[in-house]
């Protein structure tokens, strides 16, 4: 029984990254005088490191305006850091960024139906907090059994690490739960939690593969792009409901382990 829906924010949540993190990153370098600024692309080919600081330090091993010494280097992603989130805030206030298609309706969904949500995401908490502040104030936060962010989770996904404190602090088995993901790094964290997938595509994962997600497809009102397809195709969105059903036949097709069975050595 699918008892929570644990949700990826940056790409999932809302489009955050090309016009919000990035351009937020560029203001930052300009604001401290980096010389250096992400394009496009290149912020796509970035974002496969996940994390913001670590984005930084991970591009500065290839600017050679960069600085030499490690401890420079850490001193600036941290300052950079900082000064990104609060620019990235002030494009969340000013609308610059807002949910992607059928993500609050599924919000509804969830709410109604009395199935609890979550969010596990590698970004930092100020980050989430505007996006969600700007959309609902500060209510936000109770809509939500448990917020993992970036500074809760001591490694970033692909690592499970936040999937697994978001478990614990619901009390819940992975397989009771689902998490909605738009990455490979996100999807890799879930699976290896135990927890199934479904993979909303975002603009830079737009060619991801869908890996061992249980769903994928575009925005959640993409309808026509989901596969397996919805049960019922004069549904318009991906809902609640569609989830419960997606997840119902994966937990079906999954082999049990009973009582009988030879248990793992050291288990
Ligand atoms: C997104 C990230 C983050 C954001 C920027 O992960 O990797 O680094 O790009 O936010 P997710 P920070 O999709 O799991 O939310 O600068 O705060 O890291
Ligand atoms: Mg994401």
């Amino acid at each position: 029984m699918l008892r929570a829906i644990l949700w990826d924010v940056d790409g999932t949540l809302a489009e955050t990254e090309r016009d919000g993190h990035r351009v937020a990153f560029n203001r930052a370098f300009e604001a401290l005088g980096v010389p250096w600024r992400w394009d496009e692309s290149h912020y796509g080919r970035l974002l496969s490191v996940t994390g913001g600081r670590q984005r930084l330090l991970q591009d500065m091993r290839r600017q050679p305006q960069a600085p030499a010494g490690a401890l420079q280097r850490d001193q600036l992603a941290s300052h950079l850091h900082l000064l990104k989130n609060r620019l990235y805030a002030q494009i969340v206030a000013d609308g610059g960024i807002t949910l992607r298609d059928g993500v609050a309706e599924l919000f509804d969904d969830c709410l109604r139906a009395g199935v609890t949500m979550a969010i596990v995401t590698t970004t930092s908490r100020t980050n989430v907090d505007a996006l969600m502040s700007f959309r609902f104030g500060a209510a936000w936060r109770r809509m939500f059994a448990a917020v993992v962010c970036g500074e809760d989770a001591p490694r970033s996904k692909p690592d499970p690490s936040a999937y697994r404190l978001a478990l614990d602090a619901l009390g819940l088995p992975g397989p009771h739960t689902l998490a909605i993901e738009d990455s490979p790094a996100g999807i890799a964290a879930a699976d290896a939690a135990g927890i199934p997938v479904a993979l909303t595509r975002s603009r830079y994962f737009a060619g991801a593969d869908a890996g061992p997600s249980i769903a994928h497809g575009g925005s959640l009102t993409q309808a026509a792009t989901w596969r397996p397809a919805l049960g019922d195709p004069s549904v318009s969105r991906v809902g609640l409901r569609q989830l419960q059903a997606w997840h119902a036949a994966h937990t079906a097709s999954r082999p049990r382990l009973r009582r009988s069975d030879p248990q793992p050595v050291g288990g």
